[in-house]
């Protein structure tokens, strides 16, 4: 399988984030894909090619102007505030409930307006790393839609989070949803997305809640407990014309790999009966059990299984990477589903 990498994601490597009242070091690093380069050559999984640069068209179809205009000058903004030792760059307040969601003049209450949480600092280089992780998703979805069976996009940082209005969660532009949109273009009717990363792709379900050419479905754990926490329940299954295109498999601290599979099978039944023209992986492998920031319990061979029950679809297939943090094992997580796929 051929894999799409930048090296620009290195221009995202904020100093930390705040996790539980503390400032820690970001879980969301450079060296994770480090880690996935490194097991791809040791596997010979394929060549690793950079991207082709894309416009931002396809990214005003997924993002609205707003904050598109805010994550593209935040830094700017904030550095002029705070000078150049300025503090990192993240949100301290929130409207919630009733409060007006005026968009402020001001670059501290922008933060507060455009930011999901405190955990997604944004660097004076973070806009172009984001970019790139955008051409890769494009360039890989460009080989999928000329006729490769598949092909992996290694996104860093991540997107599914991102919504039309917000950014969060380690992620600013969805590149998932961005590919996605990349193959309606190129002439599928109809796109699926399956997200198995453990955390819910709130972004993804929020850009196509409405819409019924690109199905969403997502194992994620439970937004009673987990992140983003106000989305990814069961119930969630679109709206209006995109009624019944929406399928959440919210999952139990826990889960091991009979419940995870079963509901596996069951996200891939409804997109078998959807009839896509190609799918898009949103590729997390923040379920494995030595993840340091999650609580499901697959082990490193059960990526082999999601991979192998993926490619009975038999779609033409894009992956696209999201989280996952256990540095050491991530590489071998990641390339084990895509061997799954392969084999
Ligand atoms: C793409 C993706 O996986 N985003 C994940 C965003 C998670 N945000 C909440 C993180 C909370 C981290 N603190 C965990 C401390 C564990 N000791
Ligand atoms: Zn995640």
């Amino acid at each position: 399988m051929i894999t799409i990498a930048s090296e620009d994601h290195r221009l995202h490597a904020p100093k930390g984030e705040f996790s539980f009242g503390e400032f820690v070091p970001p879980y969301e690093n450079p060296r994770r894909v480090d880690s996935i380069l490194a097991r791809i050559a040791e596997t010979r999984l394929g060549p690793v090619r950079p991207p082709e640069r894309f416009g931002a068209d396809l990214i005003r179809r997924v993002h609205n102007a707003p904050l598109l205009g805010f994550l593209e000058t935040a830094w700017t903004q904030w550095q002029a505030q705070f000078g150049p030792d300025a503090p990192p760059a993240l949100p301290l307040s929130w409207p919630v409930g009733g409060m007006r969601a005026i968009e402020p003049e001001g670059i501290t209450g922008k933060f507060a307006f455009f930011a999901l949480d405190a955990s997604t600092a944004i660097t004076p280089t973070s806009w172009a790393a984001v970019r790139s992780a955008v051409d890769v998703a494009l360039s890989a979805q460009k080989l999928v839609a000329g006729g490769e069976r598949a092909a992996f996009a290694l996104c860093r940082p991540p997107g599914h989070h991102a919504t039309p209005d917000n950014y969060g969660g380690y992620c600013f532009v969805n590149n998932a949803a961005v590919a996605a949109e990349a193959f309606r273009q190129a002439g599928a009717a109809r796109v699926a997305v399956l997200d198995v990363d453990y955390h819910h792709g709130n972004g993804t379900q929020a850009i196509f809640y409405r819409r019924p050419d690109v199905m969403f479905a997502s194992l994620h754990a439970s937004p009673e407990t987990t992140y983003p926490y106000f989305s990814g329940y069961a119930d969630e299954i679109g709206e209006g014309p995109g009624e019944g295109f929406n399928a959440n498999y919210p999952l139990r601290h826990g889960t091991a790999w009979n419940a995870y599979g079963a509901a596996l099978d069951h996200a891939l039944a409804r997109i078998e009966g959807y009839g896509p023209d190609a799918l898009v992986i949103s590729l997390g492998v923040d379920t494995f059990e030595k993840d340091p920031i999650s609580h499901l319990k697959l082990r490193s061979e059960d990526y082999i299984r999601i991979g192998e029950a993926i490619a009975r679809l038999k779609r033409p297939t894009l992956f696209v990477m999201e989280g996952g943090y256990a540095i050491e094992e991530l590489g071998l997580n990641t390339v084990n589903l895509l061997q799954g796929f392969e084999a």
